[in-house]
């Protein structure tokens, strides 16, 4: 009984730890971002591992890995011509882009993907 009862908790904690996960800048659904570095993870649901992503002006590096199967891209609205990255075959894709600050909008542009869920918010600070 003893045990059973300290197997529970070590498990809540567990998913406590995973639930606090991620970046915490504030703003609506905290942005996830390390300043230089936008990770982006692209799920065979059609979904990002994130709805918003934050990053600090200037050369900004992008990495989209995949998770599952199906192939992916991650672009930049209305910078679609600088940067697109693909993934497929389990690979990672990276690039680099200069922004300014401002909010944009990342997506996928594979058809039908971006009004599936594969959008994002990019705020630039
Ligand atoms: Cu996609």
């Amino acid at each position: 009984m003893r045990l059973r009862s300290t197997i529970g908790e070590s498990v809540a904690v567990a998913i406590l730890l995973t639930a606090c996960g991620g970046g915490g800048d504030g703003g609506d659904a905290d942005p996830v971002g390390d300043g230089r570095t936008v990770r982006v993870e692209a799920f065979d649901r059609q979904d990002y591992n994130a709805d918003g992503f934050s990053a600090v002006a200037g050369e900004i590096t992008f990495r989209l890995s995949q998770v599952g199967i199906q192939e992916h891209t991650l672009v930049v609205e209305g910078m679609e011509d600088e940067m697109r990255l693909v993934v497929e075959d389990g690979g990672t894709d990276s690039g680099n882009l200069t922004l300014e600050p401002g909010r944009y909008i990342l997506y996928c542009d594979i058809a039908g993907h971006r009004s599936s869920g594969m959008e994002a918010r990019l705020t630039v600070g």
